[in-house]
């Protein structure tokens, strides 16, 4: 369990050095026993201010933030689709994960090779999106096949809506267009079950130098403009520069930091955002010592929220105490909150909202 994000993008774009940055910022890896199974998979827990105020109120021995996890996917390259490159191994990694985190380069450097010999970042993000609709293209028309085929030795009816779905993604794909930037309505599970790329939701990073942070260069502005287009967040971090600051004590990358005009790291606004498109919401269980927050897609029930934390407690669930967070915190806590009779009693059916306080019993 636990949603994971996948770093891709271009050779060279820095996307490794992307996710070291991510990783220093992450929990310990041995409470993780996978992390030792794949080095190219770390945990990073959630910045979320609203931790520490309902911390200070029920003052817990143990802070447990809620966590991601963030894959660094080897670069790909112009024909992934047929196979180039170990294209193919790649685009499987990238079907596993649940969100795509796209690193374009957008920094200078005489150094470092671009495969393509130019600096132009939507140019970048339109090769690789070019890769992933070609790659959905050939699920999507290969299925079309098997269902006309299916449609002529009878299942006629269920055919026919499959068919039309198909019909609609093709169409789109030929466009050269992702499927998540269309507004069609695309049922999750079961486009991960066909293998479909584009229909995972995704954010790009603008990997940037130093001397580009506080005056934005025009490829940079170019690239925003395309996010802004397709409504996807572009985030412009300067990953090296972020790197290096990660060395420093806390206090010291602070200056550091702003003195360069980076008032708040990139990480950090970048893992928030990775929640956001993944449409998942937090809830809190300030139970015993332990202050514990848990990420759950936006949906989902207190039955789905017990099974998270223990499949004894979804087994045996009773009912829960559930004190939405402005709640909690106005009134001092969950006695405060009963008193003010503002705690609701609720059973498994309920759809938890962002933010709420719950205590579960269970026999
Ligand atoms: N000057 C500069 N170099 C960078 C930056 N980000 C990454 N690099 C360098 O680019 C090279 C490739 O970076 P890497 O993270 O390995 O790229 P990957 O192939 O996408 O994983 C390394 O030598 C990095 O130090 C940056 O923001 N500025
Ligand atoms: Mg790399």
């Amino acid at each position: 369990m636990g949603f994971l994000s996948g770093i891709v993008g271009l050779p060279n774009t820095g996307k490794s050095t992307l996710f070291n940055l991510i990783t220093k910022a992450g929990v310990p890896a041995e409470n993780y026993p996978f992390c030792t199974i794949d080095p190219n998979i770390g945990i990073v827990s959630v910045p979320d201010e609203n931790l520490q105020k309902i911390a200070e109120i029920v003052n817990p021995e143990k802070i447990t933030p809620t966590t991601l996890k963030i894959y660094d996917i080897a670069g790909l390259v112009k024909g992934a689709y047929k196979g180039e490159g170990l294209g193919n191994q790649f685009l499987g990694h990238i079907r596993g994960v649940d969100a795509i985190i796209h690193v374009v380069r957008c920094f200078e450097a005489a150094n470092i090779t671009h495969v393509y010999n130019e600096i132009n970042p939507v140019s970048d993000m339109e090769i690789i999106l070019t890769e992933l609709v070609m790659a959905d293209l050939e699920i999507v028309q290969k299925r079309k096949e098997a269902v006309i085929k299916g449609m002529r030795v009878g299942k006629k009816d269920v055919a026919k809506t499959e068919l039309a779905m198909i019909e609609e993604m093709e169409r789109i794909l030929l466009q050269g267009t992702c499927l998540i930037d269309t507004g069609m309505d695309l049922d999750r599970s079961l486009m991960k079950s066909w293998g479909i790329l584009t229909a995972k939701p995704y954010l790009v990073v603008a990997n940037i130098g130093e001397d580009d942070i506080v005056e934005p260069t025009d490829r940079y502005v170019q690239l925003e403009q395309w996010g802004k287009e397709r409504g996807r967040k572009v985030i412009p971090i300067c990953t090296k520069f972020e790197l290096e600051a990660s060395e420093l004590t806390e206090e010291e990358r602070g200056e550091f930091l702003s003195s360069v005009g980076i008032e708040r790291s990139g990480v950090d606004v970048l893992i928030r955002a990775c929640y956001e498109i993944l449409d998942l919401i937090t809830f809190y269980t300030p139970v015993g010592r332990e202050l514990k927050a848990w990420t759950i897609r936006k949906g989902g029930t207190l039955h789905d929220a017990a099974g998270l934390i223990h499949t004894d407690i979804q087994e045996g669930f009773i009912r829960a105490d559930v004190v939405s967070l402005p709640d909690f915190l106005s009134h001092r806590g969950m006695h405060g909150a009963k008193e003010a009779g503002v705690v609701l009693t609720e059973g498994r059916e309920f759809v938890l909202r962002d933010g709420d306080v719950v205590v579960i019993h269970f026999r």
